[in-house]
């Protein structure tokens, strides 16, 4: 077999190794499957039993309606609104549970989590108005998580966080009435609009989207990163690897898969317990072995340096190796298909959520109350399932060194030192041209593209042309398993403005910044930008892009949304799913633009993903009257120190610290 399906070489040989065996995964599944061109463009309308109506033909968005009259444009706009409302329900339910788990420690209802970051604690603390100097951290503790809880469900007021946006964008969102009131409030009021014969006007229903997506990125995605760095301690670089050769012939593997960092982060400490190593011994291993997939690894990654085997396309390969002893996991981008696939070889599916089951899975219940002991319990059960483990399976050894952990905390940290850090150096590269912008690059990898390649593509692409990369997510996996998050990958790929600044701070020029929640560091990243000055003073107008090349689940129409209600031009690959409606495109690039500054477009081609986000970033460099960008020719600015400049400067200023 021929066939390039996915980019990255150990995925596709594990592919072709299953075509040999007979083994079906997704990417065939892709290949059959052929999407249906009706719902796929936002067509088809199936909010109410006298349809499903399909609004096809020629002139469809002009003389063809549903049954009750419901235009196209209405249908698809309606139908990109529960997109949203999907997504953001999963991010803010994941939110929701982290804020539960931050309260019951505060309470003193679990001995199993504890407050690692109280720093982060009081930073969030702040932003919430809570006094927090002579307190005991506790009692703060208490006072954030119950102040997050009531973003899910107040019924008039704002989200807490939006005060953390710039004026202007706060201005922009009261100005069109889309700022959030509440998580679930937003998401229901878009179920109640979208059903049947409610909400017809599609820019209105688009702009409740809106503000369902910014509950979304200013609220429950920020509240899970907010949390999850206050419990489990805000990352700094870490070293890992990633790709199939994490995986270890002789120990037993171990792999949580999902996104929830609750129960994975209790696998990481269990797996190091001399106990638990001991049982793994008599079960004849050398040890035990843990990895990642998708957005739990990027979690766990980010803040233990524990390997990744990938993103959302590599999880069958990775049971496909017949290595994998148990394979945890707990909500999201899990899928089902993986517990028939597992029946070919010894690998344990656990399913752990009381959200989630699959048939044919082993359910654990994960309980925040005991979570230590769940952990204990799986692993246990990944070490009794060693002894089963045959020859049978792809073994693929590749791997590549990676640098995580980039939070916006750090970023902030490597910009200046532990007192003096700010987003200076950065706006003044972006200033001089050094930088010639900076994207987001996000989202899935996707089987009905060659997976990951677009994303390769694009990251290089991008640093070639001096544009800094920040990626979440599978695009960090994509990223990662091609060995693209070493800073080496600077020096070999960057153009000169960026590889300079990459080798003065001593980074890579893309930077992973975490899971999908973590998108909400962008946010935040961005607001700093607006706040240091010299570019724009709102996030919209910024020389800054998203793009999601491969995206395929609802949370990432959410992310694209609450980006360009933020002031971010997104562009997201495959077919549009409104492409049926020429009004609903239009209201989503163009009128969205006019009001935010952000836009949502929709290119299936890659090439054209770039050279349109290269052009979003100089018009916005001229629009800001910045230095025209010119490779290799910079204007004026401060220079850059590196760490260990900066670290003599603050050791002379404060030898007290002893640092
Ligand atoms: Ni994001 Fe993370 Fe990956 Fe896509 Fe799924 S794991 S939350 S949705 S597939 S990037």
């Amino acid at each position: 077999m021929s066939k390039i399906r996915s980019a990255n070489k150990a995925s596709q040989k594990i592919i072709e190794w299953g075509v040999d065996q007979k083994i079906q995964t997704c990417f065939d599944r892709a290949e059959k499957m052929k999407p249906c061109p009706i719902g796929g463009s936002g067509a088809c309308c199936k909010m109410c039993h006298v349809g499903p109506c399909r609004l096809v033909g020629k002139n469809a968005e002009e003389e063809v309606t549903g049954v009750c009259g419901a235009t196209l444009s209405t249908v698809a706009a309606r139908n990109l609104a529960r997109m949203v409302a999907g997504g953001t329900s999963a991010h803010s339910d994941h939110a929701r549970d982290m804020a539960f788990t931050l309260l019951a420690v505060a309470n003193g209802e679990t001995k199993d989590f504890q407050i690692t970051d109280v720093r982060k604690l009081y930073r969030v603390a702040g932003y919430l108005n809570i006094e927090f100097e002579g307190r005991p951290v506790n009692d703060v503790a208490r006072d954030v998580a119950t102040t997050l809880l009531e973003d899910f469900g107040r019924q008039k007021g704002e989200i807490n966080f939006a005060s953390r946006a710039p004026k202007k964008t706060i201005e922009r969102w009261k100005k069109w009435g889309i700022l959030p009131r509440a998580i679930d409030r937003e998401v229901v009021e878009t179920m109640h609009r979208t059903t049947m014969g409610v909400d017809h006007d599609p820019d209105h229903i688009l702009l409740h989207a809106l503000r369902t997506s910014l509950a979304d990125g200013w609220a429950g995605s920020m509240i899970s990163t907010d949390i999850t760095d206050i419990l489990f301690g805000t990352p700094t670089p870490v070293k890992a690897e990633a790709s199939f050769g994490i995986f270890k012939e002789d120990e037993v593997n171990i792999v949580v898969h999902g996104h929830e960092p609750t129960l994975s982060e209790k696998i990481v400490d269990v797996v190091s317990e001399p106990e638990m190593i001991a049982y793994a011994k008599s079960k004849g291993a050398k040890g035990i072995n843990l990895g990642g997939m998708c957005c739990t690894a990027n979690e766990v990654l980010m803040r233990h340096g524990i390997p990744t085997a990938g993103g959302f396309t590599n999880q069958e390969l990775g049971v496909m190796t017949g290595l994998i002893d148990a394979l945890s996991v707990d909500v999201q981008c899990i899928m089902p298909a993986i517990t028939e696939l597992a029946k070919k070889f010894h690998t344990k599916i656990i399913t752990t959520s009381e959200k989630a089951k699959i048939q044919g899975a082993i359910h654990v219940q994960y309980d925040e109350h005991r979570a230590k002991e769940v952990a204990r319990e799986i692993v246990r059960m990944a070490c009794d399932n060693y002894p089963n483990r045959t020859t049978k399976g792809s073994h693929v050894t590749d791997k590549f060194p990676m640098i995580a952990g980039f939070s916006h905390e750090y970023i902030e940290y490597m910009q200046g030192g532990k007192y003096r850090g700010s987003f200076r150096p950065l706006n003044d590269a972006i200033m001089a041209g050094r930088i010639r912008g900076v994207v987001g690059l996000a989202g899935c990898d996707n089987p009905r593209v060659t997976a990951q390649g677009i994303h390769r593509f694009i990251a290089t692409e991008l640093i070639k042309n001096d544009v800094l990369v920040v990626s979440t997510g599978c695009g960090s996996a994509a990223c990662g398993t091609a060995g693209y998050l070493a800073p080496e990958m600077a020096l070999e790929n960057a153009g000169p403005g960026l590889r300079e600044v990459c080798e003065a701070i001593g980074i890579p020029p893309i930077l992973h910044l975490g899971a999908c929640v973590d998108n909400s560091r962008i946010l935040t990243i961005a607001s700093a930008m607006a706040a240091e000055g010299g570019l724009s003073d709102e996030i919209g107008g910024m020389p800054a892009v998203g793009i999601a090349p491969e995206w395929m689940s609802e949370k990432a129409v959410a992310i694209g949304c609450y980006f360009a209600a933020s002031g971010v031009p997104v562009i997201f690959g495959g077919e549009s799913p409104v492409s049926a409606s020429k009004e609903v495109t239009r209201i989503m690039t163009e009128v969205w633009f006019e009001r935010f500054k952000g836009a949502f477009h929709f290119e299936p081609d890659p090439e054209k993903i770039l050279a349109l986000a290269l052009d979003y970033i100089d018009k916005a460099r001229e629009a800001l009257k910045l230095k025209k960008y010119e490779p290799g020719k910079f204007g004026t600015e401060k220079v850059l120190m590196d760490m260990a400049a900066r670290r003599e400067i603050e050791k002379a200023a404060r030898p007290h610290l002893g640092f």
